[in-house]
């Protein structure tokens, strides 16, 4: 839709701004989140780095698509991240060598010729590739792009509904706060505290030589994602075993609209999606049935291991608004809580926290604990337009797009303030001000 934004009569400078930061972190095949912090490609970064470079280039959207799923392990996972063999090994930490993935007797079937992580992320493929073949169908029918992702997106679903359905309850599980994609959370604290830390001297952070320090998590949350991460990879990738298990309403809700992007996909390639749908709609009737929390007016993690929900509010309580079929008194609710004290949205803030404004944790500065996100912000945008919310969407598309313009494309930014924390000319935050921007 239109966007209002325009304060110095040039808004197509904003617009080859962040072409250009989408320019400056491609690779060739992909588009790095950060030159300095984060030199790979990360999985749920990509698909939103290729939402809003199907603007600039749906071939080169198509490449980024296309070079992640060519990470993909034989069980079916998309691994978190693809590492570029020419980057030294100890500029991002964990490395390579961390995760063995390229080792001898290689785990679950990964990858021969690319060395990737064990762990995975947020669906959100399918759907950005069904926004990249629309952008130019007659591209992606010639190059046959959504022939060949079909496959491996489907594949990639059929691991997620059946090697981590570890509640049994339908849904996805995550078996690492990094997987979820909002590492440092509050949400994580108590399913993380039953975990012994990996001592500080068995392991470097790569990122306190970018990153400042109070902006990121602590030494003790890093401990014990080393350690759950060193278990799962001692365990060959197998699922199931772990003391950490969560189902997290973003990255289902995520799955539940790719699950229907697979569905238009599947159609656009032939078949009729039927099946698809109804699975999507089984998933949207498990996310409510196990993790919705009527009395907070809103979606709570399952802690899996404890067979019981987290009672901490975190923005992917919310994302599930991105859903156009979620019911419209669970629709009307979510948008109350957005509002509300909380969240904050149009009142005490113009953008989403990541987390309770009244929390205890609550953090303005500290990475998930607080600030504010540019693809959350994204996703509940297209939520609130989903649930005929017209006003409010266009005002948090406004302050995401002036947000994203002052900061120079911040990772990340205070919620009360707008100020910039974390790396700059970070790719989701410039793609998807594109986005917003068309
Ligand atoms: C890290 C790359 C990734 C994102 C995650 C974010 C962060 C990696 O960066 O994790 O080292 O902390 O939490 O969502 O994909 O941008």
């Amino acid at each position: 839709g239109p966007v209002v934004y325009d304060p110095s009569g040039s808004a197509g400078s904003l617009h080859a701004r962040a072409a250009g930061v989408l320019a400056d972190n491609w690779t060739g095949t992909s588009t790095v989140p950060s030159r300095g912090l984060y030199p790979h490609q990360w999985s749920w970064d990509s698909a939103f780095i290729a939402i809003g470079l199907r603007h600039l280039s749906p071939l080169r959207a198509q490449t980024e698509l296309e070079t992640l799923l060519g990470a993909q392990w034989a069980d079916g996972r998309i691994p978190h991240i693809v590492f570029n063999p020419s980057v030294p090994l100890d500029a991002y930490f964990p490395s390579p060598d961390f995760w063995r993935s390229s080792a001898a007797g290689r785990a679950a079937g990964a990858p021969r010729t690319v060395q990737t992580s064990g762990i995975v992320q947020p669906p959100v493929h399918s759907l950005a590739a069904w926004l990249v073949h629309r952008s130019d169908p007659g591209l992606s029918r010639a190059r046959g792009f959504l022939t060949r992702a079909y496959p491996r997106l489907a594949a990639w679903h059929r691991y997620l509904l059946h090697r981590r359905d570890l509640g049994g309850g339908g849904l996805a599980s995550v078996v690492h706060p990094w997987e979820q994609g909002m590492d440092n959370s509050p949400v994580w604290d108590a399913p993380l505290s039953r975990i012994a830390p990996a001592p500080a001297h068995s392991f470097r952070r790569a990122d306190l030589d970018h990153g400042t320090p109070e902006d990121r998590p602590t030494a003790l949350d890093y401990g014990r994602y080393v350690r759950l991460a060193a278990d799962y990879r001692d365990g060959g990738y197998a699922d199931g075993a772990g003391a950490f298990a969560v189902e997290d309403p973003a990255f289902n809700a995520l799955l539940i609209a790719s699950e229907h992007a697979l569905a238009r996909i599947a159609r656009e390639l032939g078949a009729t999606g039927t099946a698809r749908h109804a699975r999507a709609e089984r998933l949207t009737a498990a996310l409510m049935d196990r993790l919705w929390d009527p009395a907070k007016g809103m979606f709570l993690c399952r802690d899996v291991r404890e067979g019981a929900l987290v009672p901490e509010r975190s923005v992917s309580g919310l994302v599930p608004l991105l859903l156009p079929a979620l019911p419209r008194q669970i629709a009307a609710a979510l948008v109350r809580t957005l509002r509300g004290p909380h969240f904050g949205l149009g009142g005490a803030t113009r953008l989403v926290p990541s987390y309770d404004l009244l929390g205890e944790a609550f953090d303005r500065h500290r990475y998930w604990r607080g600030p504010a996100w540019f693809n959350t912000g994204w996703l509940v945008e297209r939520g609130l337009g989903a649930h005929g919310e017209q006003a409010t969407a266009d005002a948090l598309r406004e302050a995401l797009v002036v947000t994203a313009d002052t900061t120079d494309f911040a990772e990340y930014v205070d919620p009360y303030t707008g100020e910039g924390c974390g790396a700059l000319g970070f790719g989701w935050t410039a793609a998807l001000t594109l986005d917003l921007l068309h």
